[in-house]
C-alpha cells in the first residue's frame, strides 16, 4: 500500500523545502518508497478530521492502512526502521543514529526555530534588540559543538544516515542567516547532503507543490 503523507496547501516558505514534510519526503526518496500527498489548508487543519490525525494541528502526517502518525521524525524512524538505506544493519551503530534524530528535533532544532520565530514575530516588541544577540548565542552554542563533532567526517556517524538527514533539514532553516558559513564543515555537510539524488528529487516534489499552475 502506497503510504499518504499531508503537506501545506500553500507554505509559508513557498517550496523553499523548510516546512517538515520534507524530511519525510526525503526519507521516502532514499529508500526508494513511493507515496502520496494530500494537501492541506490552515484551516483544515486545524478542524477534527485533521487532528484526528495530528493532535495539535499540523503537519506533516502519515497514514498508512490502519497506522496513522504524526511527528516528523517518528515518521522518518518508521520509514528507515522498515526499508533499507537509512539505518545501519549493526545494532549499536543503529541506536547511535536513531540518538543523532533526536539531538536534531530535541538539542538543535529549538534554538534555531526560537531564533527564526523571534526574527518573524518579535521584531516590533520591545525587548528584542536584547533577545535577539541571546538567541543567537544560543544557536552557535550548538552550531558550535555539532561542529567540533563532525569534525572533518562526512556524516556524524559513519554512512549517511536518518540522523544525518533529520540534523541536515534542521540546519536548513539557518539557510541564507550566515550561522552556518561560520562554520565551514557545517556548510559543506549541508551542502554535501543537499547534492544527493534523493534530496534533489524531495526538494523538486515539494516546490512543484508552489509552482504547477
Ligand atoms: N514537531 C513537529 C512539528 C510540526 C510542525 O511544526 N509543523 C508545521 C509545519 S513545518 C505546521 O504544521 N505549522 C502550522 C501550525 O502549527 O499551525 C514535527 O516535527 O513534525
Amino acid at each position: 500500500m502506497t503510504p499518504t503523507i499531508t503537506a501545506f496547501e500553500s507554505s509559508p516558505d513557498r517550496g523553499k523545502g523548510l516546512a517538515r514534510d520534507m524530511r519525510v519526503r526525503w526519507a521516502f526518496e532514499e529508500v526508494g518508497q513511493p507515496y502520496d500527498v494530500r494537501l492541506v489548508s490552515f484551516t483544515a487543519m486545524k478542524e477534527p478530521t485533521h487532528r484526528a490525525l495530528h493532535p495539535f494541528g499540523q503537519i506533516p502526517t502519515y497514514e498508512e492502512g490502519d497506522l496513522a502518525l504524526f511527528e516528523s521524525g517518528a515518521i522518518v524512524l518508521h520509514i528507515a526502521e522498515h526499508h533499507a538505506g537509512l539505518l545501519p544493519d549493526d545494532a549499536n551503530a543503529r541506536a547511535r543514529a536513531i540518538s543523532w534524530m533526536f539531538a536534531a528535533v530535541s538539542t538543535v532544532e529549538p534554538p534555531i526555530v526560537e531564533r527564526s520565530m523571534a526574527t518573524l514575530f518579535e521584531r516590533d516588541k520591545p525587548w528584542y534588540g536584547q533577545r535577539l544577540p541571546m538567541l543567537e548565542e544560543r544557536v552557535r552554542g550548538r552550531l558550535g559543538e555539532l561542529s567540533d563533532r563532525l569534525g572533518g567526517a562526512p556524516w556524524l556517524d559513519g554512512a549517511f544516515s536518518a540522523g544525518d538527514l533529520m540534523m541536515v533539514h534542521v540546519l536548513q532553516r539557518l539557510n541564507g542567516t550566515g550561522f552556518l558559513e561560520e562554520y565551514p564543515n557545517l556548510a559543506a555537510y549541508v551542502a554535501r547532503a543537499e547534492a544527493r539524488p534523493a534530496f534533489k528529487r524531495a526538494f523538486a516534489a515539494q516546490l512543484a507543490v508552489f509552482t504547477a499552475g
